[in-house]
């Protein structure tokens, strides 16, 4: 008998978009409906990388900018085994950021390409969908302070969103664009039905390979 594998589903957007928040609804959403899934998120912050990120992000060290990119790439191939196992066992994945975000956040910064910055992430895991959760930056401002984190100011969002506007452009990833301005409960639903139709097409198809 075969096994229906999980998919793969993927939640990005700038900060503040609600990508947590909405990742832990759909999660316990599709638990309700009798769906096995669970939620991961990267950077994993438990892992030995994930903690060297974590201080970088806490601003307690310092890296060099070309060294963590790779650092966050390697927090994901680290947990590809462990992917791979609980898509093969029927378990949807959703994850909250992906390469997606290590490309649009590195390049937001001087002097780095697309290109370069996509390179250590080809052949991860491709996610059956992708969920950009759209929010202007000024209302993104009014749902309250950024923290205290690296990368958490206004004018470096903005560009993050230009280099997410970029990555979007490639049609060989499945990406959707959700409304994020409206209420948690309108946004749950449309991501609900989106993802219940990536499950039901998925389940027979092969897990693909990112931007190969
Ligand atoms: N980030 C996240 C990167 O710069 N590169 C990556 O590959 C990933 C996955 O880390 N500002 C950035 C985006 C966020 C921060 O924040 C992680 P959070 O609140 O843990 O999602």
């Amino acid at each position: 008998m075969s096994c229906r594998r999980g998919a793969l589903i993927v939640l990005e957007g700038v900060d503040k978009a609600g990508k947590t928040t909405q990742c832990k609804k759909l999660v316990r959403a599709l638990q309700q409906s009798g769906r096995p899934a669970e939620m991961m998120r990267f950077p994993d912050r438990t892992t030995q990388i994930g903690q060297l990120i974590s201080s970088y992000l806490e601003k307690k060290n310092n890296l060099e900018d070309h060294t963590v990119h790779l650092l966050f790439s390697a927090n994901r191939w680290e947990l590809v085994p462990l992917m791979k196992k609980k898509l093969e066992q029927g378990i949807t994945l959703v994850v909250d950021r992906y390469a997606f975000s290590g490309v649009a956040f590195t390049s937001a910064k001087p002097d780095f390409s697309l290109e370069w910055c996509k390179h250590p992430d080809v052949g991860l895991p491709k996610p059956d969908l992708v969920m950009f959760l759209q929010l202007n930056p000024s209302v993104a401002a009014e749902r309250g302070e950024f923290g205290t984190e690296r990368y958490e100011t206004s004018t470096f969002q903005r560009t993050v969103q230009q280099r997410f506007e970029q990555l979007m452009k490639d049609p060989s990833v499945n990406w959707k664009v959700i409304d994020a301005a409206r209420s948690i409960d309108i946004v749950h639903s449309d991501i609900k039905v989106l993802c219940e139709n990536t499950i039901n097409m998925s389940e027979n198809l092969p897990i693909g390979e990112l931007w190969k």
